[in-house]
């Protein structure tokens, strides 16, 4: 397994100076963001994060995310011109090294939480989910600041957007994700890339839009879409662990094989479609970190993986769940795991 570090390219007050401090880091998480979404990445850019981490010392080999546009998602529009620039930015960041590129399909939003700051006990804030307040929100007329919303969108634009969506039902969004796959994957395997989908966060519809990347069943579907190495996902913990009927170790058994990259992260379950974001380890909240990776390791798992969300603690301001400090310790946590199920399974225990 590989550790990895989500960073925000050139931009990102956390410096790769720290982030290759981390003992067991390997490489960067990153993603150009001087383009607009669906329009094609230059090679200038995207070689100005490679050197800038090689020359850390980090590899540059996982790129999240290279965003869909929702043209493609929504099947109209101009969705063949972005299709086609989609795969001339899988050339390029195969020409570049990159070995596996994270995506989403998630309708307008992107992960999306209720609260951003929530006061811990011990003093510390993490982000949090409350469905109750969500089902409340308006996002035509809430002043949403949301972690996954992009503040391009003005709220006449959205409006749109959203009314275009009012004829994408589940089934629609699963033909638009074939038509992107049976695109997109060709290429991806000529240039040596495994993509990675994300699962929708949180895994169930919101606002009224489908969403489709959130269980077992549909994560084995969009497997099927397209049956090739270069057509994986990304487990992630926190989105798919915040429903208690997906059992983790069963979708990493089910999944095996056909996931290049991992987030690794705890998630607290307080309630009915209620949750919020806790340390890494086990007993900080609902999910079993040591199951998780011994799954890992007993399926024969050697792709990417990154520590997920951390709460912002010691003081410390900046993006939500982005944080240095709590992402460093769970990293440490998380290869203390790795280390102590490799050392065991080698003794035969
Ligand atoms: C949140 C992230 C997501 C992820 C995208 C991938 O912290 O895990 O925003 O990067 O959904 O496209």
């Amino acid at each position: 397994m590989k550790m990895t570090f989500r960073w925000y390219g050139l931009d990102d007050k956390i410096s790769l100076k720290y982030i290759r401090q981390i003992p067991c880091m390997s490489g960067v998480v990153t993603a150009v963001y001087d383009t607009p979404v669906g329009e094609v990445w230059s090679r200038e850019s995207i070689n100005a994060l490679k050197t800038a981490a090689e020359s850390e010392g980090l590899s540059f080999e996982v790129i999240e995310s290279v965003p869909v546009h929702e043209d493609i998602k929504l099947g109209s529009g101009d969705a063949a011109r972005y299709i086609e620039n989609y795969k001339e930015n899988v050339r390029r960041l195969g020409e570049a090294g990159v070995k596996c590129i994270c995506y989403n399909f998630m309708p307008v939003f992107d992960w999306l939480r209720s609260e951003l700051k929530k006061e811990n006990a011990d003093g510390s804030n993490a982000l949090a989910y409350d469905h109750k307040t969500v089902l409340a929100m308006n996002p035509l007329t809430s002043d949403l600041d949301l972690p996954g919303w992009d503040s391009s969108y003005t709220k006449a634009g959205l409006k749109e957007l959203l009314n275009k969506y009012s004829g994408i039902d589940e089934e629609k969004l699963w033909e638009n994700l074939a038509v992107f796959l049976k695109a997109v994957i060709p290429v991806a395997e000529e240039a040596g890339i495994k993509m990675a989908i994300h699962p929708d966060d949180p895994p169930w519809g919101i606002f009224g839009l489908p969403r489709i990347i959130t269980d077992k069943k549909n994560l084995k579907r969009f497997l099927d879409i397209v049956d090739s190495p270069s057509n994986g996902i990304t487990l992630c913990t926190g989105s798919l662990g915040v429903s208690t009927s997906n059992d983790l170790v069963d979708i990493i058994k089910a999944c095996a094989g056909r996931m290049p990259f991992v987030h690794l992260r705890n998630i607290k379950i307080t309630g009915e479609k209620c949750f919020e974001e806790s340390g890494h380890i086990s007993a900080c909240g609902s999910l079993d970190m040591y199951e998780i990776i011994k799954a890992l390791k007993e399926t024969g798992f050697d792709g990417y993986i990154r520590p997920d969300h951390g709460r912002m603690i010691w003081g410390e301001e900046g993006k939500a769940g982005y944080g240095l400090y709590d992402r460093a310790l769970g990293a440490m946590y998380l290869w203390g795991l790795i280390e102590a199920i490799e050392k065991q399974s080698k003794e035969g225990k």
